[in-house]
């Protein structure tokens, strides 16, 4: 740039008019050629800032995205783990679960076999108990019919009573204790036995029931009174004040209709005869 101004100035001091005009001219050619290459150089200048600022911005945007990438990878992971360990807790309280249903599975089942068992055996009981009971109703019937035909027969048998389960005879003539047994026997039943005060009450309905002889004697030890059948005798079947004669002979006794009263077994009396239908 001197050098062109020194130029210029000996070029002014030598030449005249025209030519002092043309170095004028090249000279601002010059400079503006300066200018232009010194704007071109700073542009460059310009342009080479810009694109290192750019790829300074380009590399921290490049760390900022390898960072988050890492925090998203570790984040990835940690999520992984805690979705893997709660998968493991979750298939061994399922195989807990698993385990207490078999068990109760294997006991319920053990419980329903047992069941079918008991069930078989009732069956079986029930089976055999129907089969019975149609036995025993058929027996039933077939004793009810045999039943009617032995009342059939007792109503056709002259002067016999019956009183649940036992008939009686009643005797028309008068005999001593021992003859009217005999009679009782010969008849196939034996002079009659007062079990309780329900059958003594029967005896008084009954016409000709009262002042017979009974079945009780005190014939082999005295004082001790005992029916025909050896069985004893019941209290509150004596007519009161008796028995009057334990050591006397008065060892036989008969009905009243106030109740059983000793007497003579050599006296005559009417007397009944007892039978059992059972
Ligand atoms: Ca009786
Ligand atoms: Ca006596």
């Amino acid at each position: 740039m001197d050098s062109k101004r020194q130029k210029i100035c000996k070029r002014t001091h030598v030449n005249s008019g025209t030519e002092v005009r043309e170095d004028v001219e090249e000279m601002i050619t010059d400079a503006n050629r300066d200018t232009t290459s010194r704007h071109d150089l700073r542009t460059e200048t310009e342009n080479s800032d810009t694109a290192t600022h750019q790829t300074l911005q380009d590399t921290g945007s490049v760390c900022v995205k390898i960072r988050s990438s890492r925090a998203a990878a570790v984040c990835l992971v940690l999520l992984c783990v805690l979705l893997l360990t709660a998968v493991i807790v979750l298939c061994v309280e399922l195989s807990k679960i698993i385990d207490q249903f078999k068990i109760k599975y294997g006991n319920l089942t053990e419980e329903i076999n047992k069941l079918n068992d008991r069930k078989s055996i009732l069956t079986n009981s029930i089976m055999i108990l129907s089969n019975d009971n149609k036995t025993l109703i058929s027996k039933q019937h077939k004793l009810q019919q045999e039943m009617t035909e032995l009342w059939q027969k007792i109503h056709k048998m002259d002067g016999w009573k019956c009183n649940q389960s036992s008939l009686y005879f009643i005797s028309n003539e008068k005999q001593n204790w021992t003859e009217s047994r005999r009679d009782c026997r010969e008849r196939g039943a034996d002079l009659i036995i007062i079990n309780d005060r329900e059958e003594q009450e029967f005896l008084k309905r009954v016409p000709g029931g009262t002042s017979v002889w009974t079945g009780l004697t005190h014939n082999d030890v005295e004082g001790t009174w005992k029916w025909v059948d050896d069985s004893t005798l019941t209290s509150g079947l004596w007519t009161d004040g008796e028995p009057l004669d334990n050591t006397g002979d008065k060892d036989c006794a008969i009905n009243l209709s106030s109740g059983l009263a000793v007497n003579s077994c050599n006296t005559i009396f009417k007397w009944i005869c007892e039978k059992n239908t059972v």
